[in-house]
């Protein structure tokens, strides 16, 4: 009886995404619906708290007041993106200290491309343009995704993305009309985050064992090689227009398919990274875990003072 009465709910809940319409807090969702979007936008989070780190490295070290500004506003910007995610998040039930108890355990992902360092400079230029080029193409889509708070959370995140797409593109057409040793930095930047890039949007479709679920439920529109061929066919123009090289020798138009065909990626290297082993994930972990202790007096001070209101209000 009860069984019968769930697979009604679940009817009425794939017509109603069927449909086009949003699921919003209160709604009645299948339970692995809910983990599912846990899992997704908790990740997601983490990802927008992790990114601050390899950018966070050069603020210091900025060229001039005007990239220090700049600089400073984006990762600023990335702390803000993960707090309306992990608000988004709690309206599944989970709270924000579970989720960052998660994150500072390691036991939760968060995107394989900030595991890589900063070397250079130029390194702010690849992720603007790169790094933070793919994310807003795969945000795009998820700004239509049936998971209301989450999709609108994503809306105005994309229109933030744009302004560090664009700061990330002009560092680099910057420094590609400087010095030979400037050109040279730029290039070796891309160099470096391009494959990773490519990574950021998953495994192929045929070894994603979670996107058939997602796209039935429309969390996401399209598969992971669609976002990635999109990336590629987005990012290449905009290369030459400046004069970067992508460092891939596969890369060509095909002009029957009217997309670009690429070379392989280094599978073993994405499934190193997102176990664990890729070059930062510890120290990506321990910056984080040391600003936590860090901040146990702040937290601690919130709550006594919230603690004082509320006794005060209760008096009165
Ligand atoms: N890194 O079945 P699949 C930003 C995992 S930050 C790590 O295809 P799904 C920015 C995946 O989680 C933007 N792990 O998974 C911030 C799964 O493992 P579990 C971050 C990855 O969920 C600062 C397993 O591999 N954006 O913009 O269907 C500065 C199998 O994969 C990755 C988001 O987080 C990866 N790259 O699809 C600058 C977007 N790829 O959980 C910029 C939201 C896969 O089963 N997330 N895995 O153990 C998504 O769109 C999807 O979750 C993914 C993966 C496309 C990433």
């Amino acid at each position: 009886m009860i069984k019968d009465s769930e697979k009604e709910l679940e009817k009425k809940f794939q017509e109603k995404i069927d449909r086009g319409e949003s699921i919003e807090p209160k709604d009645w969702m299948p339970e692995r619906y809910r983990k599912q979007l846990i899992r997704m936008m908790g990740q997601h989070a983490h990802s927008e708290i992790v990114g601050m780190l390899p950018e966070g490295n050069w603020i210091t070290r900025a060229p001039s007041l005007k990239r220090k500004a700049v600089l400073l506003a984006k990762v600023q910007d990335e702390a803000g993106h993960g707090l309306y995610i992990y608000s988004g998040t709690e309206t599944l039930g989970i709270s924000r200290d579970e989720m960052n108890s998660e994150l500072l355990s390691g036991k939760a992902k968060y995107s394989s491309i900030f595991n890589y360092p900063t070397l250079s400079w130029a390194d702010m230029g690849a992720i603007g343009w790169l790094v933070d080029g793919a994310a807003i193409i795969n945000q795009t889509a998820l700004a239509k995704c049936s998971y209301g708070p989450y999709a609108r959370a994503m809306v105005r995140i994309c229109k933030e993305e744009n302004f560090h797409h664009k700061q990330g593109y002009e560092i680099l057409a910057t420094l590609m009309k400087g010095t030979e040793e400037q050109r040279e930095m730029a290039q070796d930047a891309v160099n470096r985050f391009w494959w990773p890039s490519m990574m950021m949007f998953g495994p192929s479709d045929k070894n994603s064992p979670n996107s058939e679920e997602l796209m039935r439920w429309k969390v996401k529109r399209f598969s992971n090689d669609e976002l990635r061929q999109r990336f590629v066919d987005r990012t290449v123009p905009q290369a030459e227009n400046i004069g970067i090289k992508i460092p891939d020798p596969a890369l060509k138009w095909n002009e029957e398919t009217r997309h670009y065909d690429f070379g392989e990626i280094n599978w073993e290297e994405f499934y190193n990274v997102i176990s664990g082993k890729g070059i930062c994930n510890k120290e990506r972990l321990q910056a984080r875990n040391e600003a936590h202790d860090k901040g146990a007096w702040v937290r601690e001070a919130a709550l006594a003072y919230a603690k004082k209101q509320a006794s005060q209000e209760f008096a009165a």
